[in-house]
């Protein structure tokens, strides 16, 4: 994992992360001691943290599910666990009943970038500390929030789009490229398309001929692909905003008698267990890793901003690409 400021192997940060936890938990409890902690407390000085989650999308989304529970308890943090179903609204009134319940830190992964200021300014007059995971949000005052942990979508899509211009660099024609996007509004959708338009700009050949959202889900990225193939005599290469979309599109472009993979060629992020399956099957070309397993290092983070300590205002996650060679090498290891 990199974090600002400095540079962590994996293995590096689990034994920081283990000296943390000894440290921050003795901190908390001098806090609780000395009546110093802001939010409320269950009676047993358990940490009470309160995580809004996006919804469960995709494959990615429920990994990061499960990492998030499964580093609760292992934390010894009693998680306040609330599903949004992809709505801002559903967010919003989440982190109002965590404010509502006193707990002691907030944390969400926000489903879009904007509208925000109000219900983070709540959090903040309440003196609960908001952590922000996995996806990012514009807000102008950075003091509404600790921290932001996740990953650099921009380079996802720059890396993503760095494989297509190698790729293609002796054709001789237009490459014609669609483009399955993520959840309008979002981080990740607005980031990785970004990245992608950014570094192909420079190659005249490579054209963007179709863009839309699939909204991060499988259902999504079929219907979207299939009106795409409709409208499209000539598609070269699907760059898909996630696994999941890029998954479902599969089953449009087989069924409009393409093949996957070497008719149209496609990129995608994530690089979740069924998105490596299809790498290494050949049907995909190339994923650009975003790492969902965000649990550990999220507890960590909640202890410290719990115990008052100073935490890097941006922490980035550590990640790879993927071709299909070394999907077929990773993915029996892959437990995602
Ligand atoms: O890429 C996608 C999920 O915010 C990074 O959300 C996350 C994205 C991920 O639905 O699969």
């Amino acid at each position: 994992m990199r974090i600002t400021g400095n540079t962590l192997t994996r293995r590096g940060f689990g034994v920081i992360l283990a000296a943390g936890l000894l440290a921050t938990g003795l901190t908390a409890c001098a806090n609780s001691d000395t009546g110093d902690n802001a939010g409320g407390t269950t009676g047993d000085d358990k940490i009470v943290l309160g995580f809004s989650q996006v919804g469960a999308e995709s494959g990615w989304r429920t990994a990061n599910t499960t990492s998030v529970k499964e580093a609760a308890t292992e934390a010894g943090i009693e998680l306040k666990f609330d599903d949004a179903q992809q709505k801002q609204e559903n967010q919003i009134r989440a982190i109002r009943n965590f404010i509502q319940q006193k707990v002691d830190v907030i944390a969400f992964s926000p489903v879009v970038e904007s509208g925000w200021d109000t219900v983070l300014k709540e959090a903040k007059d309440a003196q609960i500390p908001v952590i922000l995971t996995d996806r990012a949000v514009d807000s102008a005052d950075k003091t509404l929030y600790k921290t932001f942990l996740g990953s650099d979508f921009v380079k996802e899509g720059r890396l993503s789009a760095e494989w297509l211009i190698e790729e293609t660099k002796s054709a001789t024609g237009p490459v014609n490229i669609v483009e399955l996007q993520g959840t309008t509004g979002s981080a990740p959708a607005n980031d990785r398309k970004k990245g992608f338009a950014e570094a192909i700009a420079a190659n005249p050949n490579l054209k963007i001929i179709a863009s839309q959202s699939g909204d991060f889900t499988r259902a999504g990225g079929k219907a979207v692909m299939e009106q795409f193939l409709k409208a499209n005599p000539k598609i070269d290469v699907l760059f898909a905003h996630n696994d999941d979309m890029g998954l479902g599109a599969l089953e449009a472009i087989t069924a409009a008698g393409k093949v996957p993979g070497k008719d149209i060629k496609i990129i995608t992020i994530d690089a979740v267990k069924d998105g490596m399956q299809a790498l290494a099957d050949g049907k995909f070309n190339f994923i650009a890793e975003c790492s969902p397993l965000l649990g550990p290092q999220l507890m960590e983070l909640a202890k410290k901003v719990h115990a008052g300590e100073e935490v890097p205002a941006r922490i980035e996650t550590e990640e790879t690409t993927f071709t299909q060679q070394t999907a077929k090498e990773a993915l029996p290891n892959r437990k995602y």
